[in-house]
């Protein structure tokens, strides 16, 4: 790499941070059931451990989104939640309020035709605000399962106009320092028609609710076919793109480890930021989120590994010659314009790695690290007795 590709490199990785997901940590699977592992964390206390140790190990996962119905019990103070986060080296994140698990959602949260469940809902989005604010996190994150299976099962419209106004109610109670994410998805759990179904809609409900209302942009969550990085480019455009929750897919929402299937397509979506950045002169502000679960790796190892990938994209994407690329592209020289793209992606982006971390006095190769630190064997040990003073059972065939 030469000099200047190099502190360009260092710039980037010193501008970057990527939040990980406290139920990325905990036990999880597919409907068709959970293969489970000793070292998953059991409560929000091992949860904020293992962020601990992927911060520790990486330097750049400094906050942890909580997803508040699995990670706070009733009556937890949200200081001293804060107060054990920081223990862990960690900060709180973005809020997750739950409107999906409750048996009142059966027929939605926000969308429902009682208004007695639309009110509950407020409810719980309101109190999630609240700890939001006790615990000095920026952002509230919203992602509703809403959505009817049948045709004819429910009048689209009018549950538009509750979600309008519900989504407006809780843009009012958000402080200052708060940013409300409108996560959409086009499929699962409902299948024949979701309330927040693309980047549009979300769009649109943010533009009703408020100024402090962004769009989050969730990479599972889209058709296998749809181009990713121009809805990126549009939402920064138009000032309204608020986040990301970070996974790769084949299929459909699959929540892998993030460039394992494509890893250009990260890319892509970098490039388009860095590309925004160099035109508007000053990066926009963006919340980077993994939203993944692992069934089979162990789950520290997998999160590092999202988070070695997220910087090595991001780095990537920062190198690509912006004055190059628009002058192939005012030529429409189609070949040269795309070699700038590539001749990013493909540069050996080590020796940026290897001086970055010397000079923040991080381990040269944190997975290796970690392993060597015997956490993991550890965990295992200690939440496999825990469980069974607990009486916890891990186990159970076809869900
Ligand atoms: C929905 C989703 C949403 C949830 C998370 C657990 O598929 O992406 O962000 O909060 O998964
Ligand atoms: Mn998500
Ligand atoms: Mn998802």
């Amino acid at each position: 790499m030469t000099p200047k590709l190099l502190r360009r490199a260092r710039e980037a990785l010193d501008s970057f941070a990527i939040e990980t997901p406290s139920w990325g940590f905990a036990d999880t699977g597919t409907r068709f059931g959970k293969f489970f592992q000793d070292a998953a964390a059991i409560d929000l206390n091992d949860k904020l451990a293992d962020a601990g140790e992927v911060n520790r190990v990486t330097g750049c996962c400094p906050t942890v989104a909580v997803h508040v119905l699995w990670d706070f019990k009733a009556g937890d103070d949200p200081k001293r939640v804060a107060k054990l986060a920081r223990q862990h080296g960690v900060q709180i994140g973005a809020i997750n309020p739950n409107l999906f698990q409750d048996q009142c959602y059966k027929w939605g949260s926000f969308g429902h035709n009682d208004p007695a469940v639309r009110e509950h809902a407020l409810q719980h989005c309101y109190d999630s605000i609240a700890i939001g604010q006790a615990v000095g996190s920026e952002y509230v994150s919203l992602w509703f399962a809403d959505g009817t299976n049948y045709p004819g099962q429910g009048s689209i419209r009018e549950r538009k106009a509750y979600f309008t106004a519900a989504l407006q109610a809780c843009h009012e109670k958000l402080s200052a320092k708060q940013t409300m994410l409108v996560e959409y998805k086009p499929f699962e759990p409902a299948f024949y028609h979701t309330d927040i179904a693309d980047w549009g809609m979300s769009y649109l409900l943010c533009k009703k609710a408020g100024p402090r209302s962004k769009v989050l942009v969730d990479t599972g969550h889209h058709y296998s076919a749809q181009n990713i990085e121009q809805i990126v480019a549009w939402l920064l455009d138009e000032d309204m793109l608020g986040g990301f929750h970070f996974n790769d897919r084949r299929y459909a929402d699959d929540d892998l480890t993030l460039g394992s299937i494509d890893p250009y397509q990260a890319f892509r979506i970098f490039h388009e930021i860095h590309f925004f950045a160099a035109d508007r002169g000053r990066m926009p502000k963006i919340a980077y989120m993994i939203d993944q679960s692992h069934n089979e790796k162990p789950k520290i190892e997998a999160t590092i590994q999202t988070v070695l990938m997220a910087q090595e994209l991001y780095v990537k994407a920062a190198l690509v010659d912006h004055a190059a690329l628009r002058k192939a592209q005012a030529k429409n020289n189609v070949v040269d314009a795309e070699l700038e793209l590539k001749k990013a992606f493909f540069t050996d982006v080590a020796p940026a790695f290897a001086a970055w971390r010397k000079a923040n006095k991080l381990p040269a190769d944190p997975l290796a690290d970690h392993r060597k630190s015997g956490y993991e064997r550890q965990a295992a040990t200690e939440r496999k007795r825990r469980r069974q003073e607990l009486g916890i059972v891990q186990g159970g065939g076809y869900a």
